[in-house]
């Protein structure tokens, strides 16, 4: 599994200018990991989106997460979710997901992120790395000190999330991020494929 560009795919932000467009242009910029978030699309509208992003997706090889929902995950055809920590216990998730699906697990501590390894998760999403306006959370901020921290507290491949561009990728990188996941970077972007191979390179992988 490549993290190294996760584009967070959120249907919210991305709303009216064509969801399954913006990833494809991000997917030829250099993604290599997608997740749809979609927190305010009912089930049949998401599983909607989210048949039609898998088949694109599948023919070019990168695989697709769901952010939070197993079921849509199952109809889909994902190759797995991603997990906040008020969401279904990994364990849960595993059980309905199969060994072979990939579940990530959001995560702000070093704490969190050893229960997510020991309970079975495939990576951990460590954020907010740094501030952003894309979601709303109490969370403090991480920093590179604080990814360095979830870095070291797990073996599990590590994403940081949150407020990432181009110009704190590499920072990112050094903290000993695995990849660097991003919503705005890319979504809010004038040109999406650009922005992702700006990324790419920036994240030096
Ligand atoms: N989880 C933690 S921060 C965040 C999510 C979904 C938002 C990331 O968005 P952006 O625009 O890359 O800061
Ligand atoms: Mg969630």
């Amino acid at each position: 599994m490549d993290y190294s560009l996760y584009l967070v795919a959120d249907a919210d932000y991305a709303a009216g200018r064509g969801l399954a467009g913006l990833i494809e242009a991000a997917v030829e910029g250099g993604v290599t990991l997608v997740q749809l978030r979609a927190k305010s699309l009912a089930g049949g509208a998401f599983v909607r989106l989210g048949l039609a992003v898998a088949a694109r997706l599948a023919t070019k090889g990168i695989p697709l997460l769901v952010n939070d929902r197993v079921d849509i995950a199952l109809a889909c055809g994902a190759a797995g979710v991603h997990l906040g920590q008020e969401d279904i216990p990994v364990p849960l998730a595993r059980r309905l997901l199969g060994p072979g699906a990939i579940i990530g697990v959001s995560v702000n501590t070093p704490e969190e992120a050893r229960r997510a390894e020991e309970e079975g998760a495939d990576y951990v999403g460590a954020g907010p790395a740094y501030s952003t306006a894309t979601k709303e959370t109490p969370l403090p901020v991480l920093g590179p000190a604080g990814v360095g921290r979830v870095r070291r507290a797990v073996r599990l491949p590590v994403v940081a999330i949150g407020g990432i561009s181009v110009a704190s990728a590499a920072e990112m990188a050094s903290a000993g991020a695995d990849g660097v996941a991003v919503v705005s970077a890319i979504l809010g972007a004038p040109d999406a494929r650009a922005a992702a191979s700006e990324l790419r390179k920036a994240f030096g992988r």
